[in-house]
């Protein structure tokens, strides 16, 4: 998907209509086909919605000989405690950073721009405890060791049903010799459950994706994020900090409601928060959201397809956005949005930033030394050698905060590694957008030039 949607939707057609002329039946289904089932009109099946409860009338369905069909799933029914074991005995454990698993679906919030609630539902449906330990057992029986991700849309949805399991985690952790060490995806409010946080701590939860958006309340009010504008941001990261989390956090430029401020806005929150790895994108009104209907309704929704600022809309998903006539001139947005890019991943300022966040991380309730650790050491020390034979530019970044991080003990290892491994990506990433913006912006520049004379012509006409 990193070229983007205009390639993603042309190699999506490659793709199929290699498949027709091979004369191979192709199955298609997960999100994008969910929303968007017309660009996949190519496909000979089409099974939409969570697979669960529809997968069975495919199955049948061909095995009775048909070769094209379309089964799509009833919303938010799908009744996840009769989801099968995952089939992990099917990947090569080994080539994996870290392993997906999922304990709930659904969010019950209603932010404007997101696809989430409208695939999965705003009632947060959880599996048994149970079956969640036995996809763990599942895992740990087939030796892997190191990093879950549990993939939730929004973990703490139901918090008295994770609370539940997270007793359950804590003790099968380590009862275990801890084998696992836990991300997640949650919104802001965790910061406001301090038993909920040090539960998560005990579990072996190190990091958590955060979505903040915007840290002005009236851009989060103006698209439905008002659990984060009740409420003073910087201090809900620190508490997390204080829990022994990282966090990761979203930041999205291009609301309607947005002030030229905007950039400074996002920078000083950054900056104050002690944010490291913050993924800053631009605004996209994703097929089946609120907001998409609404920019349709206003007549503001453009084609994504089009030819867009002279350059088309190829390029990473991150840069590629404002799929819509939006309200502040477009030059100004695109030009905040590469000065928020270019401040925050400077290395110097990139560096201080680790810096700052490393003395607010508190150790985490949970052992440091665990069975997972000598895998984890392995991928440490291939990342220590590449960075210091073949990436001078981070070797020193990456020296010093490993020695800051030891000298704040041992719990402060994995925060400081982890975003200096990032860096090994986002530093040559954030000069790469910062490049195509600048040509983007220049692309618009010509394109107001060479239109003002035609303008001024018809005018005379
Ligand atoms: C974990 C995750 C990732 C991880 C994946 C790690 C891994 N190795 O699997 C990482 C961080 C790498 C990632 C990357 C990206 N992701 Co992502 N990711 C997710 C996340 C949080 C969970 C996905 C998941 O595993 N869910 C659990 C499973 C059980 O649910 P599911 O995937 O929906 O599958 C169910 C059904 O959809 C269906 N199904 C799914 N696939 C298929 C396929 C077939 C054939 C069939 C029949 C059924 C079917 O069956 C499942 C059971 O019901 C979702 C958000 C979310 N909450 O769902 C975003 C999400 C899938 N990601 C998204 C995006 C945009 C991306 C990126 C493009 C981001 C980027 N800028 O690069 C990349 C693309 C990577 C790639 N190469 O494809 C979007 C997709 C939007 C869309 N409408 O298509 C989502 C929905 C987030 C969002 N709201 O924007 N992602
Ligand atoms: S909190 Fe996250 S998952 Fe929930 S509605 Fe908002 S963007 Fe979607």
């Amino acid at each position: 998907m990193t070229g983007g949607m205009l390639s993603q939707e042309v190699e999506t057609r490659r793709i199929l209509e290699r498949c027709k002329s091979l004369g191979v039946i192709s199955v298609v289904g997960g999100p994008d086909a969910t929303s968007s089932p017309q660009r996949y009109e190519m496909a000979d099946f089409k099974v939409l919605g969570e697979a669960e409860s529809i997968i069975g009338d495919f199955v049948e369905a061909w095995r009775s000989g048909a070769r094209s069909g379309t089964f799509t799933a009833e919303k938010f029914t799908t009744d996840v405690t009769k989801s099968p074991i995952p089939r992990f005995d099917l990947l090569e454990l080994k080539s994996y950073t870290n392993i997906g698993v999922q304990f709930s679906r659904g969010c019950p919030f209603i932010c404007e721009f997101c696809d989430i609630i409208e695939l999965f539902g705003r009632i947060p449906r959880a599996k048994t405890n149970a079956q969640m330990l036995t996809e763990l057992q599942t895992l740990y029986d087939r030796g892997y060791r190191g990093v879950v991700d549990f993939v939730d849309d929004n973990i703490i949805g139901n918090k008295k049903a994770l609370k539940a399991f997270l007793v359950e985690l804590a003790a099968w952790q380590k009862s275990h010799g801890c084998p696992f060490s836990l991300s997640t995806e949650a919104s802001l409010n965790i910061a406001d459950d301090d038993e909920l946080l040090s539960m998560m701590s005990a579990c072996g939860f190190y990091q958590v994706f955060i979505g903040i958006e915007s840290p002005n309340a009236d851009v989060l009010n103006a698209t439905r994020k008002k659990q984060n504008a009740r409420r003073d941001i910087v201090a809900s990261i620190h508490k997390i900090y204080a829990a022994g989390l990282f966090v990761f956090a979203g930041f999205i430029v291009g609301f309607d409601a947005e002030q030229s401020s905007v950039a400074d806005e996002i920078i000083d929150l950054i900056e104050e928060a002690a944010i490291t790895v913050a993924m800053v994108g631009l605004l996209m009104a994703l097929p089946n959201t609120q907001l998409c209907r609404r920019l349709a309704a206003e007549g503001r929704l453009r084609d994504v397809y089009e030819e867009e600022d002279g350059l088309g809309m190829g390029g990473d998903q991150c840069i590629h956005g404002l799929n819509f006539d939006t309200l502040r001139p477009r030059s100004e947005i695109l030009a905040d949005y590469r000065a928020i890019i270019a401040h925050i991943y400077d290395p110097d300022v990139y560096q201080a930033r680790i810096l700052r966040m490393l003395k607010l991380i508190k150790p985490p309730h949970f052992p440091i030394f665990t069975s997972g650790l000598p895998g984890e050491l392995v991928q440490l020390r291939r990342l220590a050698w590449n960075i210091t034979v073949h990436r001078p530019a981070v070797r020193g970044m990456f020296w010093r905060i490993i020695l800051e991080g030891l000298l704040r003990g041992p719990h402060a290892l994995r925060p400081a590694i982890q975003p200096v491994a990032f860096y090994l990506h986002l530093g040559s990433y954030a000069r790469d957008i910062v490049r195509l913006i600048d040509a983007k912006l220049i692309a618009l520049t010509d394109r107001q030039v060479t239109e003002r004379p035609l303008a001024v012509q018809n005018a005379g006409r």
